[in-house]
């Protein structure tokens, strides 16, 4: 059973990432590979039918970035700079033990760095077509997949058959399923989850090994979840403020952002970020005759704010502030993240036409303006 606790204080941080190593060690010791990975946008399914593990490498922690900021400009994307300074500092177990890494040409920040990265170890990167109404993106995102896929059969010395493929569609859908369960829960009146164990119990999935490891972590997660709420227990308050969190990947902010909506009389009943509902209620078309098509198609209909236009997002939120019945819409945007922090414009035009209060959190990872966010977000929820 995973240990499902976020880390409370920087010594468990160190402790939970001794363990990463060891883990990683014996992973790859025994014969196991590791592809690094970054983006929504990466097609799960290869890995898994060329019986590899993708791993996530996004830095989620300030640590690195002083060591990155000696290579990279300073103000660029948090993420970004400590996704290399992982690896520049040889700091992350799993950047450290994978094989290769994989990237998409999503923003710029994140292209270039891949440039970089390719230094320490080898990137590939998935040319990723930007603007998805056009009805050739689709043909291009399909080849970028071939590509991958001829790749990987080539590095590995296996063959990825359909039938390999339809297997992992079936096995990542299920798990897709069994997320969706999970957000459900967080929504729930009130949440039979805390918004921080939901962000815990996704970031600690995406360490785990492969298809099956992840939709264990998330199975127990919920069946224990549904259990305690039918034995009674409330672990947000009726009262709680229903906060939909939007905009950049939010692992990083959890303390910052997440513990103290959690902290102030507010609960986030709906993470709308690209690891959110909307995008995991995308499935794979298992039984499409060409099933490395249908793989393709289901990844290139996800809603970024790197692509041109992007209305199907703000749509899409539209649509769970009703569903979840939220009270507020938080969006985050990572410091010097121009995609989201302009498309920050559509989303509050929508937010005011529906007559739902939003605020934007222009933050980084690091503690200096903890006190400011707290004052923000305090004042935010008590007006709601
Ligand atoms: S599908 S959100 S994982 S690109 S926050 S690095 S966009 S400057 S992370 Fe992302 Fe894929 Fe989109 Fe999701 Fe750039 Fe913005 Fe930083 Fe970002």
């Amino acid at each position: 059973m995973p240990n499902l606790e976020l880390p409370k204080s920087f010594d468990e941080f160190v402790d939970a990432r001794k363990a990463g190593f060891i883990h990683v060690k014996d992973y790859v010791e025994n014969g196991g590979h590791l592809v690094g990975i970054f983006c929504s946008y990466t097609p799960l399914e290869l890995f898994d039918a060329a019986g590899v593990c993708a791993i996530g490498l996004c830095g989620t922690s300030n640590e690195p970035i002083a060591d990155a900021e000696k290579v990279l400009p300073k103000n660029l994307c948090p993420l970004i700079k400590a996704s290399y300074g992982f690896a520049y500092t040889d700091k992350c177990p799993y950047t450290y033990f994978c094989d290769f890494i994989v990237g998409e040409t999503t923003c710029d920040g994140k292209k270039k760095m891949f440039e970089l990265l390719n230094d320490i170890k080898e990137t590939y990167v998935m040319q990723l077509p930007q603007g998805q109404k056009r009805a050739y993106a689709k043909d291009i995102w399909y080849e970028e997949v071939k590509l991958l896929k001829e790749k990987l059969e080539e590095k590995y010395g296996v063959e990825i058959t359909d039938e390999k493929l339809r297997e992992a569609a079936g096995k990542r859908n299920a798990l897709r399923r069994t997320q969706l369960e999970l957000y459900a829960l967080q929504g729930m009146n009130p949440p039979a989850l805390k918004s921080t164990e939901v962000m815990s119990t996704l970031a600690q999935g995406l360490f785990h090994f492969g298809v099956d490891a992840q939709h264990a972590t998330y199975r127990a997660r919920v069946d224990a979840a549904k259990a305690a709420y039918e034995a009674g227990e409330r672990p947000v308050s009726e009262k709680a403020k229903r906060i939909l969190l939007t905009g950049c990947p939010s692992t990083g902010v959890i303390q910052k952002v997440g513990v103290t909506i959690e902290n102030n009389g507010g609960v986030i009943v709906c993470l709308d970020d690209c690891g959110g509902e909307r995008t995991t209620k995308m499935m794979v078309d298992e039984d499409a005759d060409d099933i490395l098509r249908a793989i393709s198609d289901r990844y290139l209909e996800i809603h970024c704010s790197v692509m041109t236009t992007n209305e199907g997002r703000i749509e899409n939120t539209k649509e769970m502030c009703k569903k979840y019945n939220v009270d507020g819409v938080v969006e985050l945007v990572l410091q010097a993240c121009h995609t989201f922090n302009v498309e920050a414009t559509r989303m509050q035009e929508m937010c005011d036409e529906e007559g739902i209060p939003y605020m934007k959190l222009e933050t980084d990872y690091s503690t200096t303006d903890s006190g400011q966010i707290e004052t923000r977000l305090a004042a935010f929820l008590e007006m709601l």
